[in-house]
């Protein structure tokens, strides 16, 4: 008893830093506003969301303004304008959005529309559905002044060519993870030389959390493939009282778990962020685990209070934060570590 009332007073007399790999789920102080994002690239990201965070805007506003970001960025072949095509050369994206309370929208395989994250957000607010697919999201998005346009750079157009002349067409699962079609050798998906999707995640500060994911999907894809990225629960999920999560990598896997939804649910139960993004990576290994060896999955999570974690199954996983105090990228712990 005496023992734990002075652990409690410590606490309060002591600033609390970052609980990104314990298990004390203790808020810290002057942690809002606060945005991470997944990867190197999602520095960038951070930097547009900060714009609106620390002039005291909302968290949703700061999530769309972020992931524009790569989405616009030719260079970033994973996400947005200038993404791999599928196999048969059409760029197909996949983005979602969420809210503190539970709302929500999405787009899947919506092709010739550079900024699927804010046509997202408007099947979250004009329409009374959470999802659009294919020529119906590039419909709803031409009627409300999108423009169509192509996607498919010289350079992306270039490497799926490559691709092409020693891809076996028939249609073999995950043929895009196998390290000999990949478009740079050697590199699992999501590691540094093979960048993906953008998740991210925002406290604003008024204390409300958003989120965002967005992606080209898997390079060379088959043509209509949904990854995990615009599924609500599997490439993202936010709940306002507890956190938010966000997932990056092969997305089959992270659907089959419902792997941002469970992180949440994982610290609703009282595991920090990292913890919870932990234990789920842990679950999709022990699940597989020969396949598990072949594959990248990363998660990042943020609670309530702007403390935030991340893991993933291979080494390379990376997540930028920025806040008033902070802005840098942090190497992902893994479940591999060669
Ligand atoms: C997907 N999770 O489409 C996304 C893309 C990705 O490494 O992150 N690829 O499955």
């Amino acid at each position: 008893m005496i023992r734990r009332s002075f652990l409690k007073n410590s606490l309060l007399a002591l600033p609390i830093l970052p609980a990104s790999t314990g298990t004390l789920n203790i808020a810290p102080l002057g942690k809002k506003p606060i945005v991470v994002s997944t990867w190197d690239f999602g520095k960038a990201a951070n930097a547009e969301a900060w714009k609106i965070l620390s002039s005291k805007g909302k968290a949703i506003d700061a999530i769309e303004a972020g992931a524009k970001v790569p989405e616009a960025d030719e260079s970033n072949k994973t996400v947005g304008y200038g993404g791999y095509p599928d196999r048969d050369g059409h760029v197909s994206l996949d983005a979602c959005i969420m809210d503190h309370n539970g709302n929500c929208g999405a787009v899947m395989c919506l092709e010739h529309i550079v900024h699927p994250i804010s046509v997202a957000r408007l099947v979250m607010e004009k329409t009374p559905h959470v999802i659009l697919v294919g020529e119906g999201a590039l419909d709803f998005a031409l009627a409300n002044g999108f423009k169509k346009e192509n996607l498919l750079t010289p350079d992306s157009e270039k490497a799926w060519k490559e691709w092409l002349k020693k891809a076996n067409y028939t249609p073999i699962i995950n043929i895009e993870n196998k390290k000999i079609n990949e478009p740079v050798a050697g590199a699992f998906p999501g590691s540094i030389d093979n960048h993906d999707t953008l998740g991210i995640l925002a406290l604003d500060s008024m204390g409300h959390l958003s989120g965002g994911c967005t992606t080209s999907g898997m390079a060379f894809k088959m043509h209509g493939r949904v990854g995990d990225s615009p599924v609500i629960g599997a490439g993202l999920f936010v709940d306002g009282e507890i956190g938010a999560a966000t997932s990056t990598g092969v997305g089959e896997e992270v659907i089959r778990c419902v792997g941002s939804h469970l992180v949440v649910e994982y610290m609703r139960q009282g595991n920090s962020p990292y913890d919870a993004c932990k234990k789920v990576v842990e679950r999709i290994a022990k699940r597989d685990i020969e396949k598990a060896k072949t594959i990248q999955i990363g998660f990042l999570a943020i609670d309530k209070f702007g403390n935030h974690g991340a893991f993933a199954l291979q080494k390379g996983f990376s997540y930028a934060i920025r806040s008033e105090n902070q802005e840098e990228i942090i190497a992902g712990d893994s479940y591999f570590n060669s």
